[in-house]
């Protein structure tokens, strides 16, 4: 098989980046040193995390000349995410800090006043402009993923090829081409379908034809189409009595069957159902490991290998959670969250998810009057891998109170009153999958989690989960205004019109499904079919 170089000098989930350039047919070798890129052919430098980290790196290491000399000698390059942002002069989010220069223009950081920051899930990519058909068949009505909060503006690319996303207000690049540089700011390794396409044809070096690239510049009467509304599949994985590991699912977080001898309920294999949820057009899947494996070395985690098997199929991007914390592995020794979020990186994993850990960092930053102390997991993940890498996973459940003065935490008034009437209630952050109630409010773990460096929040709810009654929008819209960062909506989908719901009723970013999909009631395309019907921008991912 031919061969890639690729250059990993910023830490992150490149495995799913080799097995996409595998999956187009090309084998990858990594280049060690900069005298490598001399025998090159063609070189793939990916990114993620920090512009001005990922640039002193490889500046450092001596990457800089040997990168544009590589460039210049008219051989493919293509960068992806930081990958391409390095291409320009510079970024607001290190100002001190140049970048190669090949592209004109600075990085700016999206406005947040009027959107989530970061910029997270499935944009377009739609040409604007055409010097030499090279944009590798990037398609006006395909979606592909992103993960960001500093992008180029559209002005002033002279001579470049550019294809364009909106997010709000503000139109940036999702990717550009000149000769034999491509880059994109988008993922195509975690864009399905379309970014395997894009991958290879640039692999292949297939240009367009004059007439083929036509049909692909955006139609500037229709637009570009913006972020779509997310749909993500959960699976909660643990070990049942027999000691295998399965999907499971519970009701309000019990996963034991009610009837017989109440074992763990049994959904199937991890996997084979992330495989068949990627297939049906889930724009995410997450892994939730329910139990913590205890009594297993960490590097032999189960969940490691279930990532590392998903992620040779399934390329949108992956979440895991469960057990991401410091711990002392099985021989005594000490492992740092951080150390255990780079074993699920390196597995495959694009984001890690925080769930008791993070309340506990929360009572501590509170405690230190809001002081960061920089050694909480989020702090340590985020500030090496980017916040987007960092999902905080939200247990909350309703305490109903009589008043607002019953509690000195914050209450909202309530359309569904309590068990007494009472017409009021406060979020309670729970730990240990809920059981153990903790004296804060769902808001303010997610704003100490928001400061701490958390790039999105998993809002799950444990009054909703495996009801089939629907999302809790009043809690999802009172985390919305407490934050800026993205929110995934979970708990109580039992059909496609709940996610309608709270799209259409709630501000949030996502929404997530496990127990409808699990049981057959519904497929992720349903969901999707029905999205679109209604009028909501949906990713369909054979375009
Ligand atoms: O505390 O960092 O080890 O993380 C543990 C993780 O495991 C947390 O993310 C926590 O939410 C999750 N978890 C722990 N126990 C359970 C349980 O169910 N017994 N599952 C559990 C949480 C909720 C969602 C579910 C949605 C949608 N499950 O994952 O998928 O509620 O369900 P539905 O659509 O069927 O209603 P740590």
């Amino acid at each position: 098989m031919p061969t890639v170089h690729l250059l990993d000098t910023v830490s992150g989930n490149i495995r799913s980046l080799v097995n996409a350039i595998e999956a187009v047919g090309y084998d990858v070798e990594w280049i060690k040193s900069p005298s490598d890129l001399e025998h090159a052919e063609r070189v793939i430098f990916p990114g993620v995390g920090h512009f001005g980290h990922c640039m002193s790196t490889i500046a450092k290491a001596g990457y800089v000349e040997p990168l544009k000399n590589f460039i210049a000698t008219g051989k493919p390059f293509m960068g992806i995410c930081v990958g391409m942002q390095a291409l320009f002069e510079g970024s607001e989010e290190s100002p001190e800090q140049a970048g190669l220069g090949v592209v004109p223009g600075k990085l700016k950081l999206f406005n947040s006043s009027t959107k989530a920051v970061p910029h997270i899930g499935w944009n377009s990519a739609a040409t604007r402009t055409f010097t030499d058909s090279s944009l590798y068949g990037l398609a006006p009505h395909s979606k592909y993923y992103y993960v960001h909060s500093y992008a180029r503006p559209i002005e002033e690319l002279e001579g470049w090829d550019v294809a364009t996303a909106k997010y709000g207000e503000e139109e940036f690049v999702g990717a550009i081409s000149k000769g034999n540089v491509f880059a994109t700011q988008f993922h195509p390794e975690k864009s399905g379908k379309a970014g395997l396409r894009v991958l290879k044809a640039f692999l292949n070096q297939t240009r367009l034809s004059p007439l083929e690239a036509a049909a692909t510049k955006v139609n500037e009467q229709e637009g570009i189409g913006g972020l779509t509304r997310r749909v993500i599949a959960c699976l909660d994985v643990r070990t049942n009595d027999q000691g295998d590991l399965v999907v499971t699912k519970g009701d309000q977080y019990d996963v034991r069957e009610k009837e017989g001898a109440g074992g763990v309920r049994n959904l199937g294999k991890p996997v084979e159902m992330a495989k068949k949820y990627y297939e049906s057009g889930a724009d995410e899947v997450t892994f939730l490991n329910i139990t913590s494996f205890r009594d297993c070395p960490v590097k032999d985690a189960p969940m490691l290998e279930i990532l590392r098997q998903t992620s040779k199929t399934v390329f949108v991007p992956l979440t895991i959670g469960g057990g991401i914390r410091d711990i002392v592995d099985t021989d005594g020794t000490k492992v740092s969250a951080l150390e255990v979020a780079t074993m699920y990186f390196k597995s495959g994993a694009d984001k890690v998810s925080i769930g008791s850990d993070a309340v506990t960092a929360a009572e501590e930053y509170y405690a230190a009057r809001k002081k960061l102390n920089g050694t909480t997991a989020i702090e340590q993940i985020s500030s090496a891998y980017g916040n987007q890498a960092v999902v905080v996973s939200v247990d909350p459940r309703r305490i109903y109170v009589s008043s607002p003065e019953e509690t000195k935490r914050a209450t909202i008034k309530t359309k569904f009153p309590g068990p007494n009437g009472e017409e009021y209630c406060w979020y309670q952050c729970t730990i240990k999958g809920g059981r153990e109630g903790r004296d804060m409010s769902v808001q303010e773990l997610v704003q100490a989690v928001e400061a701490m460096g958390c790039g999105e929040i998993l809002l799950n709810c444990i009054d909703k989960d495996g009801t089939n009654s629907g999302f809790d929008l009043e809690l999802i819209q009172t985390v919305k205004d407490s934050i800026k960062i993205p929110v995934i909506a979970s708990s109580g989908a039992g059909n496609p019109a709940h996610f309608q719901e709270v799209f259409e009723k709630t501000t949030t970013d996502a929404a997530l499904g496990a127990g409808m999909f699990h049981r057959g009631e519904y497929t992720v395309k349903q969901v999707k079919e029905y999205l679109a019907e209604k009028g909501l921008l949906v990713r369909a991912d054979d375009l």
